[in-house]
C-alpha cells in the first residue's frame, strides 16, 4: 500500500512556515548539537520566579491570626493567615497524619476562582489524627498529636516549627520567604482604560476576603509587574488571564547537611546549594543531549526531597505540578528555636542546617512532612501517599535491545537471529517512530511491517515480546483514526479562543489529547486493544516518548502554558502531570487488552510523583560520551528516591558514537541498573554486540548474562520494592545510614542490601576505589576475595571486570543456565550464594510467581527466607500460596567460611548426604545437587 500523503488542513502559508520551523528542529536534533541553553527559560526569565527569588529575608509580611485556629471536629488544626501588607486572608489546614507524616495547605480563604489542587497523584486521603493543644498564648500555640509530633505555630510572624519527640526538624518560613500571590482583578493603566482584559472569563465581583478590623487605607497592594498578566518569552506571549497566582514558601531542616531527590536533573546525588541565579527546576521538558552538573529541568518532576544526618532522615513533598524552582543553601541553625522549646543534640555549639526556598507558579501549597525516621521509613510514607511501585513483568527487567530505528521486518528478523547466533540473551527488540505509517502510532508503515503479526508470532515462538513507540501528538489527518475520532469527541487540548490547539511535532501539525480528562484516557486505552491496535499481539508493548509533552515550536519545546484543558484548568496547572496521565492511560490499556489479567509495560519519558505504579522511565537523550555513563549513576539514584525504582539510561549514549571502551563499560553498567536497555540515534553507527571486536563481544556477553544469572535477585528487589517502596538500586547512606562517609558517595551504590556495585565510568580506567563500610566483610562476585570494612580498597577492574561486592550476611539467588530469554528460564534451577559475616550467618529471600499476570494478587506467588546460623541453611515460606515451581536447588555456594565441614546433609522430607568441594583456600564451600524444590521447607546442615 502506498504511504499516505500528508492531508493536514492547513493553508499552503502555514503549512510552509511550520514545515520551516520543523526542519530547523529537525536540523537541531542532529547529533553533535549539544543543548541550545537558549531555548529554555533561565529563572531570570520567568516572571513569577523573579518575584519570588529575591525576596529579602527576615521582612515576612505574613501573621498567623492566631484567635481564629481551633482544632476541627475532623482532628485538624485550621486558622487563618493574615498577609499584612495587602489585608488578604489565606486559610491554613494543618494535618497530623497516621504513620508520622504532616500535611498542611495553605489557600486562599476566598479565591475569585478555585485554585488548582493536584488529582490523581494521592492514592488515598490520608485519614488526620488529632491535634491536641498544649499551650497556647499571644504569640504561639503549641499542638501535639499521639504519634510524638509537635508543632509550634508562632504568630508574627507566621512560621512553624515541627519537633520529632522533642527534636526539632523542620521549620517552615523561617526566613519569611513565604508568598501567596492572590487572585484580583486587572488594574487598568492608562493605555488599557477603554479594552477589556484579553481572554479568560469576566470574573464576578467577587471581593478576596480581606481582614476586617484592618484600615483600609493602611493596606497597600503590591506593586503591578506587566509580566504577571502577559509574559513574552522569545517569539511567544504567555496570556494569563487570571493574573498572577504564584506561591512559594521556605524550609529549613535543622541539624542536616545533605539533602536529597527533586529529580530529574543531570546533577549530583546530594544536592548541591544553589546560586542566586541557579535553583534547581521542576519543568518537565525536553531537553536533548543535555549538559551535565546542571539544576536545568529535564523530563520529569518529583518535588520530593529527603534530608539525611546520622540520627534520622526526613522527607518533603511539594505535592504542586506548575512549574517549580526550589532553592537550597546551607546555613547554621537559628539557636532561639531550638532554646525556645526542646533542647537540640545537647552540647553541639554549631547546628548545621540545610535551607530550601520552594516556588511554584500556581496551585495552592500543599505540602507532606514525612518523620522518617530511618530511610527506608520515608520512602514507605511516602509511597503510601503516592502508590507502591508496580511490579514489572519479569521480561521487562531483562535486556532490551532498541535502536532508532530497526528499519523493517527483515532487519527485525536479523537482529533477533544475531543474538541466538552469538548466544547474547535478549528479551525485546523495539520499534522507534520510524515503524509507524508517517509517524501516525499504533498503525505501521505497511512497505517495512507488511504483516506486524507475523513478526511479532516469530517473536513470541523464541520467547521475546517486542515495545513500540506511542507518542501522544496525533496527526492531523481526517484519514487517521486516532486524529478523526478525537476531533469528533472533542479530546483534545483547546486554545483560549476555544480551538483546537495545534502544535509541531514528528508527524508535523498535531493535536494533543487532554489526557487529563478521565473520558481521553478510557478511549486511548482502548486504542490499544488488538481489535484496534491493527497486528498487535499479546507480546507487543510501548514506549512513551516526546510527552513533557514536547511541541517543537512550543516555548521552551513545550506546550504553550495557557492552552486550557479540561474544567478550564490552564496548561501551567497541570504541566508536570501531563506525561504521567498519558502513561497511565497506555499501563491501562494494556492491562484491559488483555481483560486485566496480564500485567502492562511501558516505558515513559516524562514523569511526576506517582509514576512509580504505572511503568519505567529512562533519563532520555543522553551522550556517548564518559561524563553521560558516570552521571547516570547518580540520576537514577536520584529518581529511585524519589519513588521511581523502574529507571534506566540509555546504554552506549543515544547521541553520538560510542568507541568500544565506552560502549563496554556502558554495558557492563546498566546490567546493574534496574532498566537496560541499549538505545542509539538514527544518526549512529549500528552497534549491536556482534558488530564490536571479538574481545568486546565477549564481554558485553558476559555482563547482559550476568544480569540474566541475577534475575531471581532482581525480580524479588521489585517485588518487595512492590510491597515498601524501596527502590532495588540504593545509595549506600540508605543501607548505611550512620557512616557519614556515604552520604555524598554516587560513584558505588547497593543492590538490595547485598550486593555493592561499582561501575567503572573513567577512560583508560582498570582499577578503582572502594569503600566498603561496616564491620563485615565484603565479597568480590567473581574471585571472592573477601575486603574488610570499613576502608577503601583499591580494587582490580580489567576490562572484563565489572566491581561488584557481595556483603557478608546476606544470601543471593541466581539461575546460572544460558539462555536465548528470561521466560525460557522459567523452570532453571538455582544457586544460591550464602556470603557469612563475622557472626558466621546470613539471610535473604527469594520471589518467584509466574513473571507475566496478576495472579500473584491472589497470593499465589512463593516468598521464601534463607537463613544460614550455627552451620544450617533453611528455606521457610514468608507468604504465598497456591503457587508452585519446577525448579530446584542445584547448588549452595558459601563464602567466608570458617572451618571446612565433614558432612553436610539435606534434611527435607527425608536425610540425604550431599556432596561438596571446597576452593578458594578453604574459604569457599560448594554444595552439589542439593536438588530440592525450592519451593518447599528445607535445611542443609554442616557438621
Ligand atoms: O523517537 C525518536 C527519539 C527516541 O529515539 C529517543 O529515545 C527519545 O528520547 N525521540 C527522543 C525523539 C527525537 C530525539 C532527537
Amino acid at each position: 500500500m502506498a504511504k499516505r500523503k500528508s492531508t493536514c488542513n492547513n493553508s499552503n502559508m502555514a503549512f510552509m512556515q511550520l514545515s520551516m520551523i520543523g526542519l530547523a528542529l529537525v536540523l537541531l536534533f542532529e547529533p553533535g548539537h549539544a543543548v541550545d541553553k537558549s531555548n529554555f527559560k533561565t529563572v531570570d526569565q520567568c516572571g513569577f520566579a523573579r518575584r519570588h527569588k529575591d525576596i529579602p529575608e527576615g521582612q515576612s509580611p505574613y501573621a498567623a491570626v492566631l484567635d481564629s485556629f481551633h482544632i476541627e471536629a475532623d482532628g485538624v488544626m485550621r486558622g487563618n493567615i493574615l498577609n499584612t501588607k495587602n489585608g488578604i486572608l489565606l486559610s491554613l489546614e494543618v494535618f497530623g497524619l497516621e504513620d508520622r507524616m504532616v500535611r498542611f495547605k495553605v489557600n486562599e480563604l476566598s479565591p475569585i476562582r478555585p485554585r488548582y489542587e493536584v488529582p490523581d497523584v494521592l492514592v488515598v486521603e490520608p485519614t488526620p489524627i488529632r491535634w491536641k493543644i498544649n499551650k497556647q498564648d499571644s504569640t504561639s500555640i503549641e499542638a501535639a498529636t499521639s504519634s510524638g509530633i509537635t508543632v509550634l505555630l508562632s504568630s508574627e510572624p507566621f512560621r512553624m516549627d515541627f519537633y520529632d519527640n522533642k527534636q526539632l526538624v523542620f521549620s517552615i518560613n523561617p526566613r519569611g520567604l513565604m508568598k501567596f500571590e492572590h487572585q484580583r482583578e486587572r488594574r487598568k493603566s492608562v493605555e488599557d482604560q477603554d479594552q477589556p482584559a484579553e481572554g479568560g472569563e469576566e470574573v464576578d465581583n467577587v471581593e478576596p476576603a480581606v481582614v476586617e478590623e484592618q484600615e483600609q487605607e493602611e493596606l497597600e497592594e503590591e506593586p503591578e509587574e506587566p509580566d504577571m498578566w502577559e509574559e513574552t518569552f522569545k517569539s511567544h506571549t504567555d496570556r494569563k488571564p487570571y493574573g498572577p497566582s504564584s506561591i512559594g514558601l521556605d524550609f529549613s531542616f535543622p541539624g542536616f547537611e545533605h539533602v536529597y531527590g527533586i529529580p530529574e536533573h543531570a546533577d549530583s546525588l546530594a544536592l548541591k546549594p544553589t546560586g542566586p541565579s541557579d535553583p534547581y527546576r521542576l519543568y518537565n521538558l525536553d531537553v536533548f543531549e543535555y549538559d551535565l552538573d546542571k539544576r536545568m529541568a529535564l523530563y520529569g518532576s518529583v518535588p520530593f526531597m529527603q534530608a539525611h544526618n546520622k540520627e534520622r532522615t526526613v522527607g518533603l513533598f511539594w505535592l504542586n505540578a506548575a512549574e517549580t524552582y526550589i532553592d537550597i543553601s546551607s546555613n547554621t541553625a537559628d539557636k532561639s528555636v531550638f532554646g525556645r522549646m526542646f533542647d537540640y543534640v545537647k552540647g553541639e555549639s554549631d547546628v548545621p542546617q540545610v535551607d530550601t526556598h520552594w516556588y511554584s507558579e500556581s496551585g495552592i501549597i500543599d505540602t507532606f512532612l514525612l518523620f522518617g525516621p530511618s530511610p527506608m521509613d520515608v520512602l514507605s510514607q511516602y509511597t503510601d501517599l503516592t502508590g507502591k511501585p508496580f511490579l514489572p513483568p519479569l521480561f521487562s527487567i531483562a535486556y532490551h535491545q532498541c535502536r532508532w530505528n530497526y528499519n523493517d521486518e527483515e532487519d527485525v528478523k536479523q537482529v533477533d537471529a544475531n543474538f541466538d547466533e552469538h548466544d547474547i540473551p535478549c528479551d525485546v527488540i523495539w520499534l522507534d517512530i520510524e515503524h509507524t505509517d508517517g509517524k501516525r502510532y499504533l498503525t505501521w508503515d505497511n512497505h517495512k511491517f507488511p504483516d506486524p503479526g507475523r513478526m511479532l508470532d516469530h517473536l513470541a515462538a523464541k520467547g521475546r515480546k517486542m515495545v513500540t513507540i506511542v507518542d501522544p501528538h496525533v496527526h492531523r489527518d481526517n484519514n487517521y483514526h486516532m486524529y478523526k475520532e478525537g476531533k469528533d469527541n472533542d479530546y483534545f487540548v483547546h486554545k483560549q479562543d476555544g480551538s483546537e490547539y495545534e502544535g509541531w511535532c514528528w508527524p508535523g501539525s498535531s493535536s494533543y489529547p487532554d489526557f487529563t480528562r478521565k473520558d481521553v484516557r478510557d478511549w486511548w486505552a482502548s486504542r490499544l486493544s488488538h481489535d484496534s491496535y491493527q497486528g498487535s499481539r499479546p507480546n507487543l508493548f510501548n514506549w512513551n516518548d516526546m510527552n513533557e509533552p514536547s511541541v517543537f515550536n512550543g516555548p521552551e519545546v513545550t506546550m504553550h502554558k495557557d492552552v486550557v484543558h479540561a474544567d478550564g484548568w490552564e496548561h501551567r496547572d497541570v504541566h508536570n502531570l501531563y506525561g504521567l496521565y498519558f502513561h497511565m492511560a497506555n499501563a491501562e490499556g494494556q492491562i484491559q487488552r488483555s481483560g486485566g489479567t496480564e500485567r502492562p509495560f511501558t516505558l515513559s519519558r516524562a514523569f511526576y510523583s506517582g509514576t512509580q505504579r504505572y511503568g519505567a522511565i529512562w533519563t532520555g537523550d543522553n551522550a556517548a560520551e564518559w561524563g553521560h555513563l558516570k552521571a547516570s549513576n547518580p540520576m537514577l539514584l536520584s529518581i529511585g528516591l524519589a519513588g521511581i525504582p523502574f529507571i534506566g539510561a540509555d546504554v552506549g549514549g543515544f547521541f553520538k558514537n560510542p568507541d568500544e571502551e565506552l560502549l563496554t563499560r556502558w554495558y557492563q553498567a546498566g546490567a546493574y541498573q534496574p532498566f537496560f536497555r541499549a538505545h542509539a540515534h538514527i544518526d549512529t553507527k549500528r552497534r549491536e554486540p556482534w558488530l564490536l571486536q571479538p574481545e568486546s563481544k565477549l564481554i558485553i556477553r558476559n555482563a547482559i548474562r550476568a544480569r540474566y544469572a541475577l534475575l531471581p535477585f532482581w525480580y524479588t528487589l521489585f517485588h518487595n520494592s512492590s510491597q515498601t517502596g524501596l527502590p532495588p538500586m540504593r545509595p549506600m547512606w540508605m543501607e548505611f545510614p550512620k557512616d557519614a562517609d556515604t552520604f555524598s558517595m554516587e560513584d558505588q551504590y547497593m543492590l538490595g542490601n547485598a550486593l555493592l556495585v561499582s561501575p567503572i565510568s573513567d577512560q583508560g580506567s582498570r582499577a578503582t576505589s572502594v569503600y566498603f563500610p561496616g564491620n563485615d566483610p565484603w565479597f568480590d562476585v567473581d574471585t571472592f576475595f573477601a575486603y574488610q570494612g570499613p576502608a577503601t580498597h583499591n580494587v582490580n577492574a580489567d576490562l572484563d571486570k565489572i566491581p561488584v561486592f557481595q556483603h557478608g550476611g546476606s544470601i543471593v539467588p541466581r539461575k546460572e543456565r544460558v539462555r536465548r530469554c528470561s521466560s525460557l528460564t522459567v523452570d532453571d534451577p538455582y544457586t544460591l550464594t550464602v556470603a557469612l559475616n563475622n557472626a558466621g550467618s546470613a539471610n535473604g529471600d527469594l520471589y518467584i510467581d509466574d513473571g507475566h499476570s496478576f495472579d500473584y494478587k491472589q497470593q499465589k506467588y512463593i516468598y521464601r527466607q534463607f537463613t544460614f546460623s550455627a552451620n544450617k541453611l533453611e528455606s521457610r515460606a514468608l507468604s504465598g500460596a497456591g503457587f508452585e515451581t519446577n525448579s530446584w536447588l542445584e547448588r549452595v555456594v558459601i563464602i567466608g567460611l570458617k572451618s571446612v565441614p565433614k558432612k553436610v546433609e539435606l534434611i527435607s522430607q527425608t536425610i540425604t548426604q550431599l556432596s561438596f568441594s571446597t576452593s578458594h583456600n578453604r574459604q569457599v564451600l560448594t554444595i552439589r545437587k542439593p536438588g530440592v524444590n525450592i519451593g518447599q521447607d528445607w535445611t542443609i546442615r554442616l557438621s
